[in-house]
């Protein structure tokens, strides 16, 4: 429809688009950058998503039980900022409206998690929406199937462009939501035919309706200027048993001189340009200036949810107070008060009996103590279930015919799966872990930065964990890994080297609140190095002295995960040859790095020769060979300079000269 016809059939409507398009239009312009295109182009489907449909209540923006809305085409961000302050948030104020894109305002570039609230998710790299969406509406339905629907009965909505659906981690996301028939979740398709470089056709042509009824989803069209024809559409995919994809033709730029094309993409700055656009929407109020009435008319949308929200609140205080002390706990995402208990019971066990384990297999001993006091884990592994030992007797499989499952099987999808644990636990209520062979952390890093990015607590299970895994070979054999994510901040980095070390660190990463984690665990059987009982968790201080030298110090060797017996071993032969040799285990050089320097310096003085010994490139290990008092000249590494080699994994140590006796001669060589 043109827009004068629109106009005069929906006065109403218009205005209340108008008004999105408007702080659009004046916010970009005053940063002198951001994308204008997207929010014009999409105001009128947000304006009745959020006037008709979305439940939710401004002045409550926390309530477990409110629409999500996910902006996965966040370079759009200015149009979830204008609606939030359109409607009532708190946070976001005409001033952080007037501050877009500026240091330390909330309104940054794209969606920030954590900036204001009724930002659920962090997007910007396209796809990440949408794949994180089907984290959201899976919570919901095993959440709704656990509290039961007067608790949690809610839909999540999902704004996606071409760049999404082009995106390969879309295809995994719809594949998912389709196979596990997520009627909860509704993404709207901004079908503009323009991306940067200028028409879609340039480099795209699927028919993507086409493609989302191949994986399972009910597909509609509406033409995403008229309200009519939206409401429709949003009523039908409320109805609909599936997931819905509504592909809504709409104008990028509406109104502007750069309407349908690529120019309309970015930000529009001429003051000419922006005076005749608003002209055209026959708007004639100052840069950020929204008349009262209609901004009242927003606030009411904003206000709609509060009688919803009350009668949820009713049903909640119905719960039985031990139901609500458990909802409020996991909600608040802490750990139970039995889980240090339990964890301490389970390291004095394996101190006892000593298994020679891997610490993938210690991570399932580890998991089978912890699931059934924590209700909340959400496990799931991509299709390496039995490999990355992620299952545990009690949780049962997450599925259509089963929402109170507790183990997700997310198929050959790393990317998916990650993006997904992310909405599983920005949702709230849910700690989920996912596996995969550590190499494949490649498929999911996106998502892992992501997480990363937005510091929730999400665990990644990644086993196979270095040359160890034999005979698969260098495709499967992560060498440069550790460094990757390691570099990524905020992401603590756990490598285990028994199974109490995993104990501690599958505990340490289910009590902390504000860092995804990974456990890098090994697939070949370790011994158990801690064989004497300690309530503390020793893995909380990232690394400390497992040996201590006999005589004088005149070594100190430090590795992580498999590499801490060879360290063991290496300390045997050094000893015997009068070498005073300390060992250092260094489980999580994050959490290490974060000590006060006493007792870093405590664990790492000055004065031995230092050695490490780790099977993956030796990046990261600068720090504690040559920094902390240590000297280049006196330090020496034992690791990999190149890709694996298929073999079995004790070949493979030894054509690397990752061994015992090359880190002893090592440190002689130093000394
Ligand atoms: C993973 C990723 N690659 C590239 C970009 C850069 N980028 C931002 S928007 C965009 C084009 C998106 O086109 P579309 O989704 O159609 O958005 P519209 O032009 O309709 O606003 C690109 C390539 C990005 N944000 N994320």
């Amino acid at each position: 429809m043109e827009i004068d016809v629109l106009r005069s059939a929906y006065p109403d409507h218009w205005n209340k688009a108008a008004a999105i398009r408007a702080l659009a239009l004046d916010a970009v312009a005053a940063a002198n950058s951001g994308h204008t295109g997207m929010p014009l182009g999409m105001a009128d489907i947000a304006t009745v998503l959020f006037e008709k449909h979305m439940k939710f209540d401004a002045a409550n923006p926390d309530w477990p039980n409110r629409d999500r809305f996910i902006v996965s085409n966040g370079h759009g961000s200015m149009l979830l900022y204008a609606l939030l302050y359109l409607t009532g948030y708190e946070d976001m104020t005409l001033e952080q409206v007037k501050n877009f894109r500026q240091l330390e305002a909330i309104t940054a570039g794209h969606p920030e998690y954590g900036h204001a609230k009724g930002i659920e998710t962090t997007t910007g790299p396209l796809g990440q929406g949408i794949a994180t969406s089907v984290g959201f509406a899976m919570a919901e339905e095993h959440l709704r199937a656990v509290w039961g629907s007067k608790i949690f009965d809610h839909h999540t909505y999902v704004f996606a462009g071409d760049g999404c659906l082009m995106e390969g981690v879309s295809q995994e996301a719809i594949a998912l939501a389709g196979h596990q028939k997520l009627g909860n979740l509704i993404v709207f398709f901004d079908d503009n035919s323009i991306t940067i470089d200028g028409e879609v056709s340039l480099a795209d042509s699927t028919d993507q309706k086409a493609r989302f009824a191949a994986s399972g989803w009910e597909v509609m069209g509406c033409d995403g200027h008229d309200p009519v024809s939206i409401d429709h559409a949003i009523n039908a995919a409320k109805a609909s048993d599936r997931p819905t994809l509504i592909e809504c033709k709409t104008h990028i730029a509406l109104g502007s001189s750069a309407q349908d094309t690529a120019k309309g993409h970015g930000a529009l700055t001429d003051p000419d340009v922006v005076q005749n656009t608003k002209d055209a929407y026959g708007w004639g109020y100052g840069p950020f200036e929204i008349p009262d009435e209609l901004l009242q008319e927003w606030r009411d949308i904003g206000r709609k949810g509060a009688q919803a929200r009350a009668e949820w609140q009713e049903a909640y205080d119905a719960l039985s107070d031990r139901k609500k002390a458990e909802f409020e706990r996991t909600w608040a995402g802490d750990a139970p008060k039995k889980l240090a208990g339990t964890i301490r019971a389970l390291k004095k066990q394996i101190t006892e009996e000593a298994p020679k384990v891997a610490t993938r297999k210690a991570s399932e001993m580890a998991l089978e103590v912890i699931n059934p006091i924590m209700p909340e884990t959400f496990g799931g592994s991509a299709d390496l279930t039995g490999s990355n030992n992620t299952q545990t007797s009690d949780l049962g499989i997450f599925s259509p015919e089963n929402r109170k499952g507790r183990y997700m099987h997310y198929g050959i999808r790393e990317h998916g799966m990650c993006a997904a644990m992310s909405g599983l636990k920005l949702h709230g209520g849910l700690r989920p872990y996912g596996g995969t062979f550590m190499c494949f952390a490649d498929y999911a890093r996106p998502s892992i930065r992501l997480a990363s990015l937005m510091r929730i607590p999400v665990v990644y299970v990644l086993t196979h964990d270095s040359i160890g895994l034999g005979e698969d070979g260098p495709t499967h054999q992560p060498v440069e890994h550790l460094a990757m994510l390691r570099a990524t901040p905020n992401l603590h980095v756990f490598r285990p080297c028994d199974g109490v070390e995993t104990a501690e660190a599958w505990e340490l990463a289910l009590g902390r609140m504000d860092t995804p984690s990974v456990l890098a665990l090994s697939r070949q059987g370790l011994p158990t190095l801690r064989l004497e009982h300690k309530q503390k968790n020793l893995t909380a201080s990232g690394a400390y002295v497992l040996a201590e030298a006999e005589g004088k110090r005149q070594a100190i060797l430090m590795a992580s995960g498999s590499e801490v017996s060879l360290a063991m071993a290496a300390r045997d032969l050094l000893q015997a040859e009068g070498i005073g040799t300390r060992v250092v285990s260094m489980p999580c050089m994050d959490l290490f790095a974060e000590q006060d320097e006493a007792y870093r310096k405590r664990v790492l003085p000055g004065g031995a020769v230092r050695v490490a010994i780790e099977a993956a490139g030796p990046m990261g290990w600068d720090r504690w060979l040559s920094g902390e008092r240590g000297r280049g000249q006196k330090a020496g590494f034992i690791g990999m300079e190149s890709f694996g080699v298929s073999a079995p994994a004790g070949d493979a140590y030894a054509h690397f000269g990752i061994t015992a006796e090359a880190a002893a001669e090592k440190v002689k060589s130093l000394l």
